[in-house]
């Protein structure tokens, strides 16, 4: 099955890919196919702002399409950044400004639990939807290490690890990531609709 990966974000293109790796899903970018398609995320919740690029790109491309939206949430900023994590503090900052504000607004914070939360949805051009959850449980470090991954993961320590995600090799963080986790279940479902062989 032949499936174009619906996002903007290269660093997602290739996790989704290498994920996907092994898999009966082959997967293509936008890129690939010369597709460039925006799609507004003004949705209230991950779920809906992955099934609205899913859709988005499927309308553009007539391809099966699989979106993700994905973000951090802390608990000691009430769930923020949650689904706003691209746009935190503002258009102006890139993955390190938004790292470091981050780090500014957890100052002297005890409580430093957070989430990787990831919602993913698959559209086929027929009309059908398919969707999953996916979660990473962990906490955020005092300052950034690593150099690997992309957004927060310089700053986001996994369960049961002491290294951040920017320091685990890419396998190591697909296998336990939000992404990684969301899209197994996606394939599971997708086995149990006999979608998937
Ligand atoms: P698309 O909408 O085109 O897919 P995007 O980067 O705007 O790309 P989102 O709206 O889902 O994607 O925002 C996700 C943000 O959450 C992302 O930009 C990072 O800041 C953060 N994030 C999500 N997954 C992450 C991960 O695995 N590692 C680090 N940060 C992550």
């Amino acid at each position: 099955m032949n499936i174009l990966i619906a996002t903007n974000n290269k660093h997602k293109v290739r996790e989704i890919s290498q994920i996907f790796a092994g898999t009966d899903l082959e997967t293509v970018s936008p890129s690939q196919i010369n597709l460039s398609v925006e799609v507004e995320e003004d949705g209230n919740t991950f779920a809906e702002n992955a099934l609205k690029k899913a859709r988005g790109f499927c309308e553009a491309s007539g391809l099966i399409c699989v979106a993700d939206d994905s973000g951090l949430t802390v608990e000691c900023l009430s769930g923020e950044p949650g689904v706003y994590s691209a746009r935190y503090g503002g258009e102006g900052l890139d993955d390190k400004g938004r790292t470091q504000l981050l780090l500014k607004n957890m100052s002297g914070a005890k409580n430093r639990r957070a989430a990787f939360v990831c919602s993913v949805a698959m559209v086929f051009p027929d009309g059908r939807v398919v969707t999953a959850e996916g979660r990473c449980e962990g906490r955020i470090a005092l300052s950034p290490s690593g150099n690997n991954g992309f957004g927060y993961d310089p700053v986001f320590v996994p369960d049961g690890y002491d290294k951040t995600f920017a320091e685990l090799g890419e396998d190591e963080k697909n296998k336990i990531s939000h992404r990684g986790r969301a899209l197994e279940a996606l394939e599971k479902k997708l086995s149990e609709l006999g979608i998937l062989k």
